[in-house]
């Protein structure tokens, strides 16, 4: 079993689509290990989204995803980090499949609904970021 960090973004959380979010996540034969509805402080984004300090749209970044509530889970399934990525679909809305998680609920490229890690080092770094008493 691996773990993925997940984000329901403030875009989704505002349009009332965490319900759907979560539903797709389960039916999709993730565990949900943890949950927690919370707003990042403006310093919380910028530690969270620190390897990306350099790209032009960081503090595009930064202000939006602390500009309301987020719903941050650790998933568990087989292959969690690429499962989930698969479900959210591509980062951009307009390339993303059909049946993913952007396409469906994702405003644009920078609102786009949910965050996953992208490999088991960020997975593990993230996971620890919010939830350190995991193990
Ligand atoms: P990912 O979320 O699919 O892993 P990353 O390249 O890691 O995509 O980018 C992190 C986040 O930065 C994206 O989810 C999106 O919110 C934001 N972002 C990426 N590219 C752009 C852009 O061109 N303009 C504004 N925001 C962007
Ligand atoms: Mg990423």
């Amino acid at each position: 079993m691996e773990r993925t960090l997940a984000i329901i973004k403030p875009d989704a959380v505002a349009a009332k689509n965490s319900g759907k979010i979560i539903d797709l996540i389960e039916k999709n034969g993730f565990t949900i290990v943890r949950m927690q509805k919370m707003q990042l402080s403006d310093n919380q984004a910028k530690a969270f989204y620190a390897v990306h300090k350099d790209r032009s749209f960081f503090g595009e970044m930064t202000s939006f995803i602390s500009s309301g509530p987020v719903v941050v889970m650790v998933l568990e399934k087989n292959d969690a980090i690429k499962a989930w990525r698969d479900l959210m679909g591509a980062t951009d809305p307009k390339k993303a499949a059909a049946h993913t998680i952007r396409a469906q609920f994702a405003i644009d490229i920078g609102k786009n609904a949910v965050h996953g890690s992208d490999a088991p080092e960020t997975a593990a770094q993230e996971i620890a970021f919010f939830f350190p008493d995991l193990k």
